[in-house]
This record gives C-alpha cells, structure tokens and sequence, in this order.
C-alpha cells in the first residue's frame, strides 16, 4: 500500500466490515459516503456545510474539471483542494465513465478514447496517461484507474471486449500513476452480471496491485436484484486488507445491501441532486415537498432529524420555497438529504461494530416500511 496512506479493519459482522482509511488529509471512516462535488462544489453547499453532515470525503470527476476550469489552471491555482476550499481528502474519477455518459461524439480505440465537450463542443483526449496526469494536477488523495464502462443490458461478448481493455488501462494507469507517498490507486472490476468475467477482472487487477479496488459497470441499468447478485460474490473476489468502493450507489436500501455484502466506499448524486428537486429522503421514505399536501402542515420534515432544514424550518415553508423555485429550497433539501446519507453510514458503523448489524438493518426496513409520512 501506498506510504501514507493506511486501511485499517475495525470490526465485521457478517460480510459487513468497519474501519478506518488513514491518509494525510485525515481520516475516511468507513463504510462511508462520498458526497459528489463534480466541478468543484457539491452543488447548493459551503464546504464546512458539507463537513457538518458528516462526510470526511468528497468525489471529484477528472472529465468536468479537466474541460472547465482546466486541470492545468486547477494546479497553478494550488490543486483542488484550496481550490475549492476542502482540505480533507478528495476521490477523483478517471473519466471514461463520464465521457460515455455525458460527451457527444466519441472514437474509442485501444490508446484511449476521443469525445466533443458537453459544454462547448470542443475536441478532446482521455488516455489513461492523461487520466493520471489530470487527477495528479487537481492533487486528488484517491486516483481512479481510467477504465470503460458499458451500459446493460449489453451482449457478453461486448462486455467481455469492453473489460478486457479496461484491464489493459489498469495496467497503464499503474505504470503512470507510479509512486507517489500519500495518494492512492483504486483499479476497478468490471464484467457486467457475468461471474466468470467479474473473476477474471478481479485476477486481472489483484495481480498489478492497487491500493483499494471498486465495484465498477453496477447501476447502469441490470436492476437492484442483479447488482445484489453480483455483490453476493464480488467484493470475495478482492484482497480483504484493500477498501473496496462500489461507484456511483445509490439509494439508501442499495447503500445498506451493498454494505451488508462487504463494500466499504460509495458515492451517489442521489441526495443532492434530488434536493435540489424537492425531493427528501427520510428514515420513513420519499417525500416529494411539492406534493400540495405539505403547504399548510407545521411539522418538520422529520421530526427526529436534527439537521437544520428540520430543526428551523416546517413542511410547509420547505414546500413554499420549493414551488417558488427558491435557492434556499435546494440548500436546505440537500443539507437534509446529505445529513440523512451520513447517518445511515454513522448507523451501520456502530452497528458492525457492536455485533448489531441484521438487528439495525432490520429496523432500517420496518421504519420504511410503515411508509406514513
Ligand atoms: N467506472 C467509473 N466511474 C463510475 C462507474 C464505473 O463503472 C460507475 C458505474 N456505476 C459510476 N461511476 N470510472
Ligand atoms: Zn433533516
């Protein structure tokens, strides 16, 4: 493992696992959730905001910051962290993912992959070279290996080629990412909802050695059941010293089956971009502050929470600013909803550690289940 950078195991409880990532910019408690802070900013929140919910990291993406405002002016300016006033540690994406979700047109080809900007159009490279250069600019803690993600349902052959390549680029990406106290290489397992390509994808990276390994190609469409398939086995798949980190998961039920299967790291735009479109995610469910039925109830939106969207403020005002199309509405759904992902992460790990996970797991479900909000 990289010097500087430490994973230490608290606790299991079952598969579920409890620890502690060490790294210079301070410690990441785990299971945890990473808010996304894609260009800079995880959006309608101060960073010390974004702190106080609980979060102790942050994700970044190479590919929005690499187009605007620029790798390069991100490192003149004194990497990303100053930059965007979060001293504590950062993840970065590699990129690949995003190019194919986001660019327009795009080439692929065994060096790397060529895609017109979402912004302006403009042309631009992604290598797996240049993915580490990127994220080595920005200062980002933990670096993702460039890899390529397929949407599903696709053809096994398809996938099979598609992870193939992305083993390749994980070899690269180790090359180039060379040696570097305190920051950390994540390489990521691909191979869809076959078990045979997920087991050679786990070979394929265990033997070049990365410090943590992630989940990739899950919640791109296969359904809850079959990523829970998937993670039945593949987190045994990897080292059990690394952090493993499922990307881009999910809803608070994905979270809480994903943990209770061996994952240690996860990240979602779920709550803040739904915050900013009235939507709240509570211990008793949904709840959509648009809906007509909130604008003249005077209880918070959960009466237990003690964020500051619950504690100041009623059903009624958070469904006002939200049809007024006020900013505060966005702030305090976020600052809810971020709350709300953390203490779940919070919940479990004191539950792993005590022994208690099915007990917690289970009244996670009951609360949901009774529905009345
Ligand atoms: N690869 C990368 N980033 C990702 C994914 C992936 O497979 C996913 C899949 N859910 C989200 N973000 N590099
Ligand atoms: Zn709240």
């Amino acid at each position: 493992m990289a010097t500087g950078f430490s994973f230490t195991l608290h606790a299991t409880d079952g598969r579920a696992r409890t620890g502690v990532i060490a790294t210079p910019r301070g410690e990441i408690r785990t299971p945890a959730f990473m808010p996304v802070g894609t260009a800079g900013t995880v959006k309608a929140m101060l960073p010390e905001s974004v702190r106080a919910t609980g979060a102790d990291i942050l994700l970044g993406n190479t590919y929005h910051l690499m187009l605007r405002p620029g790798a390069e002016r991100v490192a003149r300016l004194g990497g990303l962290h100053r930059f965007m006033n979060w001293e504590r540690p950062i993840l970065t994406d590699s990129g690949g993912f995003q190019v194919m979700s986001l660019s327009g047109l795009r080439k692929l080809t065994e060096e790397g992959v060529t895609f017109s900007s979402h912004i302006d159009g403009s042309k631009h490279h992604l290598t797996p070279e240049r993915s580490m250069e990127i994220q080595k600019l920005l200062g980002s803690d933990i670096v993702m290996a460039f890899d390529e993600c397929p949407a599903l349902p696709a053809a096994d052959e398809a996938v099979a080629a598609s992870m193939r390549l992305s083993m390749r680029w994980a070899r690269r990406s180790r090359e180039s990412f060379g040696d570097r106290p305190g920051h950390a290489l994540f390489g990521i397992v691909q191979g869809g909802v076959s078990r045979d390509l997920r087991e050679e994808s786990a070979a394929a990276l265990t033997a070049i050695g990365f410090d943590g390994y992630a989940v990739g190609g899950l919640a791109v469409g296969e359904g809850q059941a079959a990523m829970f398939g998937v993670l039945d086995y593949a987190p045994d798949l990897l080292p059990e010293d690394r952090p493993r980190y499922l990307m881009g998961v999910g809803k608070p039920d994905d979270i809480v089956g994903a943990v209770k299967r061996g994952i240690d790291m996860m990240d979602c735009v779920l709550p803040s971009r739904s915050g900013r479109t009235g939507q709240a995610w509570t211990r008793r469910g949904q709840v959509n502050l648009r809906n007509a039925r909130h604008a003249d109830d005077p209880r918070p939106l959960d009466e237990e929470c003690q964020c500051p969207a619950c504690r100041g403020y009623s059903r009624a005002y958070l469904h006002h600013v939200v049809r007024a199309g006020e900013m505060i509405a966005g702030m305090l759904l976020t600052w809810h909803n971020l709350h709300y992902f953390q203490e779940i992460m919070a919940g479990m790990r004191e539950a792993i550690a005590a022994g208690q996970f099915e007990d917690w797991e289970r009244g996670f479900h009951v609360l949901r289940a009774e529905g009345d909000i």
